[in-house]
């Protein structure tokens, strides 16, 4: 069904991968469509209670495929693209109330580290590096870079790796914050199943209304804030999971979520 992606559903864990391992995955129009349409059937199935994102080969993803994008003809806007590409990548990504676990087997570049990023936790190989590849060619970030990369390690670093196009090994990405744990490449798969595992028999509700409370919260007061986790919360305690979570709890057994 897909060409340029790979899509599989198991165990309630949905995994994309992109599949364009000659080229490390770079971003091609077609690739992007097949991501797009299989993010929209991991939002409509309720059997998918977590997302694994990763790439095929030793790259993750190399960000615009350079040769595609040169081959363009004008007139183009480059900002269209963006808009209705990647941009719609990420907010998908960002706002699909389900975790997704990005299995960062190689290096992310560019739009691909935009894509990295985007996901809510980052399990790295020992051979990822990441690099913002933009400076490269002469751009500024695009895909969200700036604002995830500002975010998770600070104005400072987020100019210089910015700036510099240098490549962030990934013990180094652990040290700033870029990624939440490295693993030897052979053990990658194996601590990517374990983990999309334990999500596929969470509360995936309350992982969701989480994910909305901190999508939201980075631009509001501390007041805001506080009225908008109550409101969430009113939303929470009405789930199946919440009333499981408290009568395992009392009974003192592990819970059994269904993810409603
Ligand atoms: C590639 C690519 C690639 C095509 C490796 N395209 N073939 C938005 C809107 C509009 C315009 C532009 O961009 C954007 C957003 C962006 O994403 S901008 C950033 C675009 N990406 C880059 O500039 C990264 C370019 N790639 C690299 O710098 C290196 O390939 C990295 C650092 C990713 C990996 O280096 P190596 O491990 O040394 O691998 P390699 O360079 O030998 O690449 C392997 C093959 O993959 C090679 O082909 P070949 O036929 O020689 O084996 C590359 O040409 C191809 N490839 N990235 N983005």
């Amino acid at each position: 069904m897909y060409e340029q992606i790979q899509f599989d559903v198991s165990d309630g864990v949905a995994t994309i991968a992109l599949n364009r391992p000659e080229r490390l995955n770079a971003l091609t129009g077609q690739m992007t469509k097949e991501f797009l349409d299989a993010l929209k059937r991991c939002t409509r199935d309720a059997g998918v209670r977590c997302v694994v994102i990763t790439g095929r080969g030793r790259g993750f993803c190399a960000g615009q495929d350079l040769a595609e994008f040169q081959a363009v003809k004008p007139p183009f806007s480059v900002a269209e693209h963006l808009r209705r590409g990647f941009n719609r990548v990420v907010l998908g990504l960002r706002g699909l109330e389900k975790p997704v676990v990005g299995k960062i087997n190689g290096v992310a570049a560019g739009a691909g580290l935009g894509l990295a990023l985007a996901c809510d936790i980052r399990l790295a190989s020992d051979q990822a590096r990441f690099t913002a590849a933009f400076i490269g060619i002469g751009l500024a970030p695009d895909t969200g870079v700036s604002w995830l990369l500002h975010q998770l390690v600070g104005p400072a670093k987020a100019f210089e790796i910015l700036t510099t196009g240098v490549k962030v090994d990934a013990n180094e990405a652990l040290r700033l914050g870029l990624v939440n744990r490295v693993v030897p490449a052979d053990e990658l798969d194996a601590a990517a199943a374990q983990l999309a595992a334990q999500y596929a028999q969470a509360p995936t509700r309350g992982i969701g209304l989480t994910k909305r409370v901190l999508n939201r919260v980075a631009a509001m007061s501390l007041a805001e804030a506080l009225e908008y986790e109550a409101q969430i919360q009113d939303i929470a305690i009405r789930t199946k999971d919440h009333r499981e979570g408290v009568a395992a709890f009392l009974e003192k057994r592990a819970p059994r979520f269904i993810g409603e």
